[in-house]
């Protein structure tokens, strides 16, 4: 039995970690099955086997594995496979990449959709959600998401090392996706089910991998329920 314990909304139905994401789509790129079991910020309990606070979980047969990098790498040190990183150099890149995905893109994006978020979690969970965000925050999570229009343009400008990625592959791992585009892609998963915003112009060389992204796995991710 494969288990991935995933970030839920209200509507149960939607998955809008960007962790999750990393992990969901590391599980198909490795062709792997497995039941995403749904949970919401106050559903802790099903983690303590992994001894985790976050999702996602992975638990592969009695195997818990937790924090989407370590299981992207668990993965691949499980079932060789369609590898995910290819070589340990790549790996040890991807610790580095890892923690500027966090940092640019995830926490770039973070206040310009986080009273959106907020929007589609339950009662009690909403209000854990505010209440740790905003201490994370320093303000509220509307006045956050408020700075979105400021915000736009440097975090755009702040991309350019994906593009220059882009500029003689079709992915940022290459000719085929692989870790590094699921981690980038996972996140733009997180804006599109949480928000309609739009954060990619039209033209940026980004928009069009993320429709490619958006393909692979038969439309996989275009297929997911939405909150919006
Ligand atoms: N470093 C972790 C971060 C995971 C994380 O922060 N997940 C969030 C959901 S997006 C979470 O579980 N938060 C629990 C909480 O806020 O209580 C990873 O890469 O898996």
């Amino acid at each position: 039995m494969r288990q991935l314990f995933e970030l839920c909304g209200e509507n149960r139905d939607v998955r809008f970690s960007p962790y999750c994401w990393r992990a969901r789509l590391a599980l198909k790129h490795k062709g792997l099955e497995f039941d995403s079991v749904p949970i919401t910020f106050l559903e802790k309990q099903p983690l303590e086997n992994a001894s985790s606070k976050t999702v996602p979980v992975l638990n592969d047969d009695g195997t818990w594995v937790k924090e989407s990098f370590d299981i992207a790498c668990y993965l691949d040190d499980t079932y060789a496979d369609k590898p995910l990183f290819g070589s340990a150099d790549a790996r040890a890149q991807g610790v580095v990449l890892n923690d500027w995905l966090n940092r640019t893109l995830l926490l770039g994006l973070f206040p310009m959709i986080v009273a959106d978020i907020h929007r589609h979690l339950d009662a009690k969970n909403a209000a854990y959600f505010r209440d740790t965000r905003e201490k994370f925050l320093g303000c509220t999570l509307e006045d956050a998401q408020g700075t979105r229009a400021e915000r736009l343009a440097p975090f755009r400008k702040s991309l350019s090392p994906l593009r220059a990625g882009l500029r003689a592959n079709d992915y940022l791992s290459g000719d085929a996706p692989a870790w590094l585009d699921y981690a980038a892609f996972g996140t733009f998963m997180w804006v599109h089910l949480a928000s309609d915003f739009e954060p990619l112009e039209a033209d940026d060389p980004l928009y069009d991998w993320r429709e490619r992204m958006f393909d692979l796995f038969d439309g996989y991710g275009r297929g997911m329920p939405r909150a919006v």
